[in-house]
């Protein structure tokens, strides 16, 4: 998501590179390369002046002041990282403050979805329902479009696989639909109701009037502007002509997952004073996130997002079970099924690039040609799939014939069991050294190394030069030598020696 950005400022962040000082020459070159992506990334056009004319002046104070410390100390920081950092501060600025939270102190309180048609009004309310559930409210979704035949059926059926009640009545116009579903909220047991409206090709009279006459019955506390994320600047326009007629509380941006651009996340809030409160990342349910400013222009300069990350991983993750697998993992015990929970949680996280791009490992952007592989994860849980629960346990009794068994099973090649089985083997090394368990030869040399970087925080793999980080080597450890890996040439002399072994055995049954 948002590559052209990214791409933008890892441009100016590499032209910037070993400048010793922000002159007016190199500072006035790097304005015109963030514009230039800006600009192709569908800001709008004033938003992307005053975001150029902020950073510039701020810039400017920074060459006086690089000059002046010049005399008595060294610099610490290059002025690449100086300029990012204010790019990044006035990224921020523009998009926020943060601001996701509903006003719902009112029972019933209510929220009414708006927006164009297919921007994603339906599936949005269906996923902000379950994200209130989540936080301890009790929502009824309100099916108001009663003019595409499919709507209704297709809120029920969302709310069917959520468990979230829907109500609907035949002959009722959406304002009565919504006024009546606020009366009858109690006889549901719930306290805040969202109103799914019907959306229309482009703003026409008919759809304002049925917005302000919804607005008039019902007063809902909250007024969400559906938004997709696709349109770019298109979505200021949207968005000033739809709270001219009625007040907007905030805009949910949807598909930001599919949107290469950007503009619009960038430049709505700016344009129009009304916040950004929620972002929608993908089709599924659980892909709504609280909008964080912060968040995104970190992901937009490439510093990854790590609030991010952990909040999806509070949702996915049992903490009680998370901790006591941790530490038996780095006691030494840790068996195949450890790892198969392992898989399942991150594949529960969203898909792999998704939460690569959270990480702050790629300080220059995840490398275009660098391949991220769902199916990876696939393919290892199939194979641990078909393997006993001894062997799960314990892989090392998984001699050449179980390979193959495994692989037959699994619908894999006997390489990838093999290929699995090194990297565990790997990996429980490494997870045993880690936590003060028994360590092997191997590991003993590494241990050190890793104190230093871990010890070093995060904020080391943010900034500075980062060598060491790459695709290959994305957490920056000294380097790992290649562990013990089964040749074909061992298994073809197992193989051989369990063929002799049972011809003995058929001998020794025949005397
Ligand atoms: N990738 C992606 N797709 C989304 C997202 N939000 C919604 N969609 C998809 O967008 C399409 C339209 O969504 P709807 O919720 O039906 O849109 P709507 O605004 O209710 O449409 P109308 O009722 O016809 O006005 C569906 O295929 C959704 O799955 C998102 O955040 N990411
Ligand atoms: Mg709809």
């Amino acid at each position: 998501m948002l590559e052209i950005l990214t791409r933008g400022f890892r441009d100016v962040k590499q032209y910037l590179q070993g400048m010793r000082t922000l002159t007016e020459e190199n500072l006035g070159e790097a304005l015109k390369m963030i514009r230039v992506s800006l600009l192709e990334a569908d800001v709008e056009f004033q938003v992307t002046r005053s975001f150029l004319e902020r950073v510039k002046e701020q810039a400017i104070g920074e060459i006086v002041q690089v000059r002046v410390k010049h005399k008595d100390r060294k610099l610490s920081v290059s002025p690449g990282d100086h300029f990012i950092r204010l790019c990044h501060d006035e990224l921020v600025r523009l998009m926020g403050p943060e601001d996701s939270g509903l006003n719902l102190k009112s029972r019933p309180s209510s929220v009414m979805m708006v927006g164009l048609q297919g921007s994603g009004k339906t599936t949005t309310a269906a996923k902000l329902a379950r994200y209130l559930a989540k936080n301890g409210k009790k929502p009824l979704l309100v099916a108001a479009d009663i003019y595409r035949p499919a709507a209704v059926d297709q809120l029920k059926k969302l709310g069917s696989d959520l468990g979230i009640p829907v109500y609907f009545r035949e002959n009722m116009s959406p304002p009565e639909l919504c006024r009546g579903a606020l009366d009858e909220i109690q006889s549901y047991g719930c306290d805040v109701a969202i109103f799914d409206t019907a959306g229309r090709l482009t703003i026409d009279e008919a759809l304002m009037d049925e917005l302000q006459a919804i607005q008039e019955v019902a007063a809902p506390q909250n007024v969400l502007l559906v938004c997709d994320a696709m349109i770019g600047q298109e979505s200021v326009n949207i968005a000033r002509a739809f709270n001219e007629k009625i007040r907007l509380t905030g805009f949910i941006l949807t598909k930001l997952d599919g949107d290469a651009r950007g503009g619009a996340a960038i430049s709505i809030k700016e344009a129009t004073g009304v916040p950004i409160k929620f972002v929608g990342m993908g089709e599924a349910m659980d892909r709504l996130e609280e909008f964080r400013p912060d968040g995104l222009a970190s992901r937009i300069l490439g510093f990854g997002d790590i609030v991010g990350l952990v909040k999806d991983f509070e949702e996915v993750v049992d903490e009680k079970k998370a901790e006591e697998d941790a530490k038996r993992m780095l006691s030494g015990n840790f068996t195949l099924t450890d790892f198969l929970n392992q898989i399942k949680t991150i594949k529960k996280l969203g898909p792999l690039q998704d939460v690569l791009e959270k990480l702050p490992f790629f300080p220059k952007g995840i490398p275009d040609d660098a391949k991220v592989d769902d199916y990876e994860l696939v393919r290892m849980e199939s194979i641990i799939n078909s393997m006993t629960p001894a062997e799960r346990r314990n892989p090392q009794i998984v001699d050449a014939s179980r390979v193959r068994r495994i692989a037959r099973g699994s619908g894999r090649e006997e390489r990838e069991v093999l290929e699995l089985l090194r990297k565990f083997n790997d990996m429980r090394g490494f997870l045993s050294a880690m936590g003060g368990g028994p360590v092997s030869g191997k590991w003993k040399k590494r241990i050190k190394g890793l104190r230093r970087i871990f010890g070093g925080g995060l904020g080391d793999l943010m900034t500075g030069e980062d060598e060491a980080v790459g695709p290959d080597n994305p957490f920056g450890l000294p380097p790992v030598k290649k562990g013990k890996q089964v040749s074909k040439k061992l298994l073809e002399k197992q193989r051989k020696k369990s063929k002799q072994a049972r011809r003995d055995r058929k001998k020794t049954k025949k005397k």
